[in-house]
């Protein structure tokens, strides 16, 4: 009987996993098509590289006990909403919100949340846009409904948060302050980056349409 059980437990975590695994390759396809179009059909891709990864069940746990869930899969399921995460890394401020709202006008993609610490950026200066959204799965005997996170960050952004993950948990979580003074520092130099980067991408537009439009007239004429 307990050996039928473990069976069972194990098959259901093998399934739950799965549903995970699914929906993330779905997402995945789902940027990618953006990205192709983009190449096709604009001059101009807004997707740098795109990196996604599942929770190992160590850490899902752990971050269950953090979080006080109960521990059986259905409150995991719905405690636990960054299981299946992508990762989407984009040139300027402005990609984030055009990538953002076009996955979310996506008809089986339903938004359940919106973190936007690029307008309202974390104390230690971290910055990115995070979406949890829920996906569809089809499989061969029923339909499950899967959260996934989102985060969409600029190039700098991602630079930054990479930086400071590693120093995070090589301190252990406790970082020296004159490190963390430094952190903030260097995450003021990346949101200056990106704004002066915002602002030559625009102007480079202005002098593209400009250009496109003088272009026009010349063959209307
Ligand atoms: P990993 O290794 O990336 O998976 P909630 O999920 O809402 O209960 P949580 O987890 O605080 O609460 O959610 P939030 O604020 O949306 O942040 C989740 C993820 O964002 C983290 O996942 C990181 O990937 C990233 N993140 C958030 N804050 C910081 C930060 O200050 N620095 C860096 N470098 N990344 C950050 P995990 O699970 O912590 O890690």
């Amino acid at each position: 009987n307990d050996l039928a059980n473990m069976k069972n437990l194990k098959d259901s975590l093998v399934r739950f996993m799965m549903s995970y695994k699914f929906a993330m390759d779905e997402v995945n396809t789902k940027i990618n098509i953006l990205k192709q179009e983009f190449q096709y059909i604009d001059d101009y891709n807004p997707i740098e590289h795109v990196t996604s990864r599942l929770k190992s069940p160590d850490s899902i746990i752990s971050k269950a006990y953090r979080k006080g869930s109960d521990l059986a899969l259905p409150a995991i399921r719905e405690n636990i909403r960054d299981i299946a995460g992508v990762r989407i890394t984009c040139s300027f401020i402005s990609d984030i919100y055009k990538i953002s709202h076009m996955l979310q006008s996506q008809k089986d993609i339903k938004l359940i949340e919106t973190k936007d610490y690029v307008t309202n950026p974390k104390p230690n200066g971290y910055r990115s846009l995070h979406m949890i959204i829920q996906i569809p799965v089809f499989m061969s005997d029923r339909e499950d409904h899967v959260y996934v996170e989102v985060q969409i960050r600029t190039i700098a952004m991602d630079f930054w948060a990479s930086l400071e993950h590693k120093i995070y948990y090589k301190y252990d979580g406790d970082i020296p302050i004159e490190l963390k003074d430094e952190l903030t520092e260097a995450a003021f130099s990346a949101l200056k980056l990106d704004e002066k980067m915002e602002k030559i991408h625009e102007q480079v537009s202005r002098i593209k349409k400009h250009d496109e439009s003088e272009k026009s007239h010349l063959f209307d004429g």
